[in-house]
């Protein structure tokens, strides 16, 4: 890993929104899907996954559910069932009421809370497919109350219509049971605007490749969609106190990810950059995922000495990372000088792995600098607020010519006129109520 000053250190913020034969292709299919339904679906099932299946294999059943289990380990059951509790619980405290207010004049305001109808969640296929992430987006939809969830997400190819059991376990634990086997743009597609088998959502959330990723842009003003997230990244910043073994493994656990995720180290300290290249090197070689995690830190990551532990934070609030650790002498006293940053992970014990899996807070968060205005996914995703608005008389009567007034200035005589009437009816002695 590269060590550099920070006067070095230039920061790029690149989005991919794909090449334009892939976003034509991505349009094709979506137009297509709407047009044909199931029929379409079918056929590109069987181009891109290269599977056969009829309508009426699309759903996985009960029985498949079911027989998941006996393919996974019970302590791999063990484990995500106190996941799951633990996201549970911290989702929990998201949740948000309907409010009314009632005025002196009888008036009242107020904003009724109410989950969306039905979600779609999108599972990758592949490699990529973590049941962690499973639970991420399940259990939020949950507790805000909605009462449709359903998950789609890519047969294995090559003629079986299999799932990862594991995956089929997450979902089933966090409640699932409508689960299709379809993936790519063409799932996305029919949980947009539906098929004959599956009925359409309000909103898709869920990662896939870039293919996914386009088809929910294409798809989004019909539904809902989260955001689209990129590869994952890591910032630590760390003063002389930190662990160089510690910290370069945790570095390493995000490198893993992908070969464009960004593991960034930001420390004062030139002998524990120096100290944590070398952890680096050093771990890289037993990694499992070796290839990908050092193409990942060669091209994406770095090792940032800075002048004082302030300009740190200055660099890491520019950098606006998808996770941050804190790992210093006092990390309490320097959370509230973090103005940007999707999850905060303090002291020598808080990995990243420990939110990635199992702490309770979300673990899709904003990635690629959006943490400055964007947060992780959580209830309020779920949710759709309506305003209420009851006015009494006594109300009209008071504020009718004020919101006359503002009518006519914008031209909208009709406007005026809805309130003039009954302004005008009251006068003579009002409406017969
Ligand atoms: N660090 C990933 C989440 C994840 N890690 C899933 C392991 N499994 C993106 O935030
Ligand atoms: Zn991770």
């Amino acid at each position: 890993m590269k060590v550099k000053s920070s006067k070095d250190f230039k920061l790029q913020r690149d989005v991919e929104y794909g090449t334009p034969e892939q976003n034509e292709t991505v349009k094709q299919i979506v137009a297509t899907i709407k047009k044909e339904g199931d029929a379409a679906l079918l056929r590109y099932t069987e181009q891109f996954d290269r599977t056969v299946l009829t309508a009426t294999e699309l759903r996985v059943t009960p029985e498949e559910l079911q027989a998941a289990y006996s393919q996974v380990e019970d302590s791999f059951v063990t484990a995500i069932r106190a996941a799951a509790v633990n996201i549970r619980a911290f989702h929990a405290r998201q949740k948000r009421s309907s409010w009314m207010d009632l005025q002196p004049d009888g008036t009242i305001l107020g904003q009724i809370i109410r989950p969306l109808k039905r979600v779609g969640v999108y599972v990758p296929g592949g490699t990529a497919a973590y049941p962690s992430s499973v639970l991420m987006n399940v259990i939020p939809a949950q507790i805000a109350g909605v009462p449709e969830i359903v998950m789609v997400t890519p047969p294995a190819t090559g003629g079986k219509a299999g799932i990862d059991p594991y995956i089929l376990v997450a979902a089933a634990e966090a409640g699932v049971n409508e689960i299709y086997r379809v993936g790519g743009a063409q799932a996305v597609a029919a949980l947009a605007f539906g098929t004959e088998s599956i009925a359409p959502v309000d909103k898709i959330c869920g990662p896939g490749n870039i293919y996914v990723a386009l088809a929910k842009r294409e798809v989004y003003g019909a539904v809902d969609i989260d955001s689209i997230a990129g590869p994952s990244e890591i910032v630590v910043l760390a003063d002389d106190t930190a662990e160089p073994a510690y910290v370069a493994a945790d570095l390493l656990s995000q490198a893993e990810h992908d070969t464009m995720a960004s593991a960034i180290l930001v420390t004062p300290s030139q002998s524990l950059a120096d100290s944590v290249a070398a952890e680096v090197e050093r771990q890289l070689r037993d990694l499992p995922r070796e290839a990908v995690a050092r193409a990942s830190v060669e091209n994406h990551g770095a090792i940032i000495v800075t002048e004082s532990l302030q300009e740190g934070i200055e660099v890491v609030n520019r950098l606006a990372p998808e996770h941050l650790e804190v790992v210093a002498a006092d990390p309490m006293g320097l959370l509230g000088s973090i103005e940007n940053a999707g999850a905060i992970f303090l002291g020598p014990y808080s990995s990243e792995p420990v939110g990635d899996y199992f702490a309770g807070p979300n673990h899709i968060i904003p990635t690629n600098g959006t943490a400055r205005f964007a947060s992780p996914v959580d209830v309020d995703d779920f949710i759709k607020k309506s305003s209420l608005i009851y006015y009494s008389k006594e109300a009209l009567l008071r504020d009718g010519e004020t919101i006359m007034e503002l009518a006519r200035r914008e031209g909208l005589e009709g406007h005026a006129r809805a309130i003039q009437i009954r302004l005008e009816n009251e006068a003579k002695g009002g409406a017969e109520d």
